[in-house]
């Protein structure tokens, strides 16, 4: 089967392109996470790698977030064993040594924006067909508290309160305007411009920045490693809710309806 990340490394730069390649909408399932993880894995203990950018090769989408089927019709045990998964995307792209950068070529709802939200950096492209958020309401569902403060980290309490609420997927010129991201280019210019911007990050002493990325995140980390049991078992008691399931299915039969 083909790989869902390709990565290339430049080992003159000592910058990792992480590609995502799942179709149609890079969806974070089970699979996709494990193979994800390895690979920020591998680079964080190559010590010559020190950046990385991640972006999609899908059109459009840069993630469509976790994978509605993952959470959907499956049992405690998988639930589990998923949310494990996603807990661990997000704990070692939050921990990074690396300097990452999210070039988002495309939409990036709900797990997607988590995603870029773990990044130090975030371009978007400057087209209004995208949206970008933390939607998790509009499915019925809720976003768990470290997504909650993985986004009050980035643009504050107020927005957020106001974003997970309503559910709100911003056009990426309001993304911009709140802090949800650092700076809209031209679609073209997304890749291109991440690492012109990697190379102004990589002139800052590794050592100094990676000792305050973590003085920064630290206590953010900690939260989730100290209840990692009990959000496991929060989440999988509440995803198979009788009710949330319901709430799934009818976001699913309206994704599938929007498309005609
Ligand atoms: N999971 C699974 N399948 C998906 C997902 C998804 N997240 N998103 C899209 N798909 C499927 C579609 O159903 C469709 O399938 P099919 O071809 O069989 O009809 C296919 O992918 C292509 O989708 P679209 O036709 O909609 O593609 P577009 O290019 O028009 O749009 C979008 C792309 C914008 C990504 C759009 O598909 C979309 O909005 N998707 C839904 C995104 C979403 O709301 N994701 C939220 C997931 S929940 C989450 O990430 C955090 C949950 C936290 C849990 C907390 C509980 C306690």
């Amino acid at each position: 089967t083909t790989p869902k990340v390709k990565v290339e490394f430049d080992q003159s730069t000592g910058v990792a392109v992480m590609h995502m390649q799942s179709p149609p909408v890079n969806s974070l399932s089970l699979d996709f996470l494990t193979e994800f993880c390895i690979n920020v894995e591998k680079l964080e203990m190559d010590k010559s790698c020190r950046g990385l950018i991640i972006t999609s090769s899908q059109p459009k989408v840069f993630s469509a977030g976790l994978d509605i089927m993952e959470m959907y019709g499956k049992s405690p045990e998988r639930c589990g064993e998923f949310w494990r998964a996603v807990q661990e995307m997000w704990l070692k792209l939050y921990s990074s040594d690396m300097v990452t950068i999210a070039a988002i070529n495309g939409s990036s709802p709900a797990g997607g924006c988590l995603m870029s939200l773990t990044c130090d950096y975030r371009i978007m492209a400057d087209n209004p067909r995208y949206s970008i958020g933390l939607n998790e309401t509009q499915l019925g569902i809720v976003a768990p508290f470290w997504f909650k403060d993985t986004m009050v980290n980035t643009v504050g309490h107020r927005t957020t309160e106001l974003a997970l609420e309503l559910g709100l997927l911003y056009s990426p010129s309001e993304a911009l305007k709140v802090g949800l991201v650092d700076l809209l280019v031209p679609e073209d210019e997304v890749l291109t411009t991440a690492t012109k911007t990697m190379t102004k990050w990589l002139a800052i002493p590794d050592h100094a920045r990676q000792i305050t990325k973590s003085m920064m995140r630290k206590p953010t980390i900690d939260k989730l490693t100290s209840k990692r049991e009990a959000d496991i078992q929060n989440f999988v008691s509440f995803i198979t809710k009788d009710s949330i399931q319901k709430s799934l299915r009818m976001y699913l039969e309206m994704l599938k309806k929007r498309r005609g």
